[in-house]
């Protein structure tokens, strides 16, 4: 998303191949304290990566077809290996990095417009919601995408646990504060927190989600672990990673890269390929793994659902 390096979403393919599964266990061994012998013993770590986290019997949500089941999927390991999470760095690659960041105990703070603002942990909050299972596209405004298995619960069981007013507008939604572990923060050119927000007529829309899991897996940190906003008709930067504050307004949110650059990044932020970004087109996509480019679809294929949440917002800059 390139405001210092204007050209970064061009990287070519071959800078942005994915490190291999040999690296990733690796990388687990050392964060868990084991020497190179327990490389011998992949299903033993499993298993103690496993009863690591709390939540991890709770995935695969039951799958939900509702919405389609888009193919064909990106490979799990090209979608936790290429990551954007600028708190990290703004390069591609910040997997490794992002394995410092602490998930446990996690709290989220409700506030705003609300009955009663609270505080909650991720598994309280993971005790009182159905976790399903979702098929989504996925369109990063810098042209290449994904289809990812999430695993979460609707933005609005959120909601209806939070109990806005209802002269609340918009639910915004902001990541952990922690320059310590997310280096970037300590760069203050950056509005930090990343800040994102829906309308509340589109949090409540079906598609609008809260994913916690991945690949039928607690969501790995580099994608915005341990709860993470997923609107697959908008642009991939709406969806804000590691959430620890949710609060009701009804004012209309700064979001983090109106911030930096409002000319090119709005608040709307629904694909359209027939509206190019300033600086590149938006028609046509690459899928993560692929040397071929596609269309992009309208609302990145989620008309039907969302279409008619704009019918009276035509005045909008929709689109960017
Ligand atoms: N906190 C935070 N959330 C974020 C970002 C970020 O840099 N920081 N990047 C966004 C962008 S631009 C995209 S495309 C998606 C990428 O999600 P993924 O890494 O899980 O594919 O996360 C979004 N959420
Ligand atoms: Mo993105």
């Amino acid at each position: 998303m390139l405001i210092k390096r204007a050209k970064g979403w061009e990287l070519p393919e071959s800078k942005t191949t994915p490190e291999s599964h040999y690296l990733n266990r690796r990388a687990m061994v050392r964060a868990m304290g084991f020497g190179a012998a327990s490389i011998a013993l992949p299903a033993q770590l499993m298993a103690q990566d496993k009863s690591a986290d709390p939540s991890a019997g709770l995935y695969p949500g039951r799958r939900n077809d509702r919405y389609g089941v888009p193919t064909p999927m990106t490979a799990e390991k090209l979608a936790t290996t290429y990551n954007n999470f600028y708190e990290f760095g703004t390069d591609k690659s910040i997997w490794r990095d992002a394995q410092k960041l602490e998930v446990r105990p996690w709290t989220i703070k409700v506030g705003g417009m609300v009955e009663k603002p609270f505080e909650i942990g991720i598994d309280d909050l993971l005790a009182k919601v159905q976790l399903e299972e979702r098929v989504y596209r996925h369109r990063c405004v810098e042209t290449w995408s994904m289809i990812v298995p999430w695993s979460g619960f609707p933005v609005r069981s959120l909601v209806e646990l939070c109990k806005p007013l209802g002269s609340a507008k918009f639910i915004v939604m902001k990541t952990l504060s922690k320059p310590s572990v997310m280096r970037e923060q300590r760069d203050l050119l950056y509005p930090w927190p990343y800040t994102e927000g829906l309308a509340m007529d589109e949090a409540m829309n079906d598609l609008a989600f809260i994913a916690t899991g991945l690949y039928g897996k607690p969501m790995p940190k580099q994608n915005g672990a341990p709860l993470r906003l997923v609107a697959p008709w908008k642009y991939g930067f709406k969806n804000v990673k590691s959430i620890v504050s949710v609060e009701f307004t009804d004012k209309k949110p700064k979001t983090f890269w109106e911030g930096l650059q409002s000319s090119e990044y709005g608040f709307w932020a629904n694909v359209n390929p027939e509206v190019a970004h300033p600086r590149w087109s938006q028609a046509t996509e690459k899928p993560l793994g692929s040397d071929q480019r596609i269309p992009t679809l309208l609302y990145n294929g989620y008309a039907e659902f969302v279409a008619g949440l704009y019918t009276d917002r035509k005045a909008e800059k929709l689109f960017m």
